[in-house]
C-alpha cells in the first residue's frame, strides 16, 4: 500500500532494524521502545488491523504465533522470564499505524491493567 510506513519497511524502501524475516513476515525494532526488548512483528501483506483479517490470512497469523513469536522470544532472551504480545486495534485500542502489527515486549515486569 503506497502510503503505509510498515509496507515501506517490508519493501526496504525505508530503513529499519530487522530481527527476523521470511517470505511473509518481518520483525524489526520499535522506534520508540517501551521495554528493554520491543520489536514489531508484521505480515508483509498490508492488513489494516485484526479487523481486516480474512480467511486467506489464517496461515500467516498462525505462522506468526506458532513459529515466530517463540523463536524471537528465545533469541532475544525474554522467553524464560516472560513477555507480552499486543495488537493495538483501532483508535481506542491505541493503534497509530494502520498496518497490523504485534508488539513483542519484554525485559522488564509488565503492569496490569495497561494504560
Ligand atoms: O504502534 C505503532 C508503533 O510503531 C509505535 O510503537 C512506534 C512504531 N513505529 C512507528 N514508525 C516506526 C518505524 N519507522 N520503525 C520502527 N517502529 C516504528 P501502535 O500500536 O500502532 O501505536
Amino acid at each position: 500500500m503506497a502510503d503505509c510506513i510498515f509496507c515501506k519497511i517490508a519493501a526496504k524502501e525505508i530503513p529499519s532494524t530487522p530481527v527476523y524475516e521470511d517470505d511473509t513476515v518481518i520483525a524489526f525494532k520499535d522506534l520508540e521502545p517501551q521495554a528493554p526488548v520491543h520489536v514489531l512483528i508484521i505480515p508483509k501483506k498490508h492488513i489494516r488491523s485484526l479487523l481486516g483479517l480474512t480467511e486467506e490470512d489464517k496461515a500467516v497469523i498462525a505462522h506468526i504465533h506458532v513459529d515466530v513469536v517463540g523463536r524471537l522470544a528465545r533469541e532475544l532472551g525474554i522467553a524464560e522470564k516472560g513477555f507480552r504480545l499486543v495488537a493495538n486495534t483501532g483508535e481506542e485500542g491505541g493503534q497509530t499505524v494502520g498496518h497490523l502489527h504485534f508488539h513483542l515486549l519484554g525485559g522488564r515486569s509488565m503492569a496490569w491493567p495497561p494504560g
